[in-house]
């Protein structure tokens, strides 16, 4: 695997056997604007130590894959424009051509894979684009999720996506969707969305036996662990809603698509909340954080 570039701490949490949590690096680049990316990327990784594993943020930096990022390559990566945003159709093109990228969902998926991680921490995933009847934008993070055997740990679909759609193609293809700690699934800026989990588990205990089980049934893909943004932060439904709605009217007035849609409707949703959309986002990372490495603490104590 000479394309794997693994940083110090990453290298010796594996050789010791301690609990890793994959993070992604798209939220960083694609995201959130600068400083605030490079500055939660770090809260980020403390948020796991804190919580007893070794994060590993995953990158693709001149055409080598990076497993854990040294502070120097985070801070470079957080402030370069003209990263691409991979995912599984253009992680393998960007290595060999030496490229410099960031992984989605999808393609830190496939990252965490290869270097043996269970268990990853992200905001919210891709899902069914809201007019998909339409676009047919669905994010290739659902696919991902059926095929690659990681528990992912996000504050429920992004809400400017169809969530209802998103529940029914994550059922279609097969991926459990955990509620951590309520019934509802959550609407990332929003405790709730008006919609239930299909699952509910109270703790990372419980969430690794389950992860655990599927292996021992021999199922592909992975896991979705969806857990509610801590309420002191959360921008109720009723407030955030309105707003989605309005950065969507933009979208289709300025006739944005592809790769390209995600990025734009958080930036704009930033612009419309006048930051507090990012004081969410940061809070609901860091959570999933706290989780993803309890996770992957009990799966180090259950053992394979
Ligand atoms: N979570 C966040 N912010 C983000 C993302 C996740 O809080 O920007 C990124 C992830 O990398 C996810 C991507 O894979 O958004 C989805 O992009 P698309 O809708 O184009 O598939
Ligand atoms: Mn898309």
């Amino acid at each position: 695997m000479s394309m794997i570039e693994f940083s110090e701490e990453v290298a010796v949490a594996r050789a010791e056997g301690r609990p890793l949590v994959a993070l992604e690096s798209t939220i960083i680049t694609h995201g959130m604007p600068w400083p605030q990316n490079v500055e939660t990327a770090r809260l980020v990784e403390e948020d796991v130590r804190a919580s007893g594993a070794v994060p590993a943020t995953m990158a693709v930096i001149d055409g080598r894959l990076h497993v854990g990022l040294e502070a120097g390559a985070l801070e470079q990566l957080a402030q370069a424009d003209n990263v691409a945003k991979l995912s599984r159709a253009d992680m393998a093109a960007c290595i060999a051509q030496g490229g410099t990228g960031a992984t989605t969902v999808a393609a830190t998926m496939i990252a965490a894979r290869m270097a043996g991680i269970a268990v990853f921490a992200t905001g919210g995933i891709g899902g069914v684009h809201r007019g998909a009847e339409e676009t047919f934008d669905i994010s290739a993070d659902l696919h991902e999720l059926a095929r690659t055997p990681v528990s992912v740990v996000a504050a429920g679909a992004k809400a400017i996506l169809d969530l209802p759609k998103t529940l029914e193609v994550l059922e279609t293809l097969g991926v459990p969707v955990i509620a951590c700690g309520q019934d509802a699934f959550p609407g990332f800026w929003s405790r709730e969305s008006g919609l239930l989990a299909p699952l509910r588990m109270d703790g990372p205990e419980m969430i690794a036996r389950a992860h655990r089980m599927r292996g021992a049934l021999g199922l592909d893909g992975g896991q979705l662990i969806v857990n509610p943004v801590p309420e002191a932060d959360e921008i109720p439904r009723g407030e955030i809603e309105p707003i989605i709605a309005r950065a969507l009217g933009e979208v289709r007035a300025q006739g944005v698509t592809g790769k390209a849609v995600t990025p734009f409707l958080l930036g704009r949703i930033f612009e419309l909340t006048e930051g507090r959309s990012l004081t969410t986002n940061i809070a609901l990372v860091r959570n999933n954080a706290r989780l993803a490495a309890r996770i992957a603490g009990e799966l180090v104590r259950i053992g394979e």
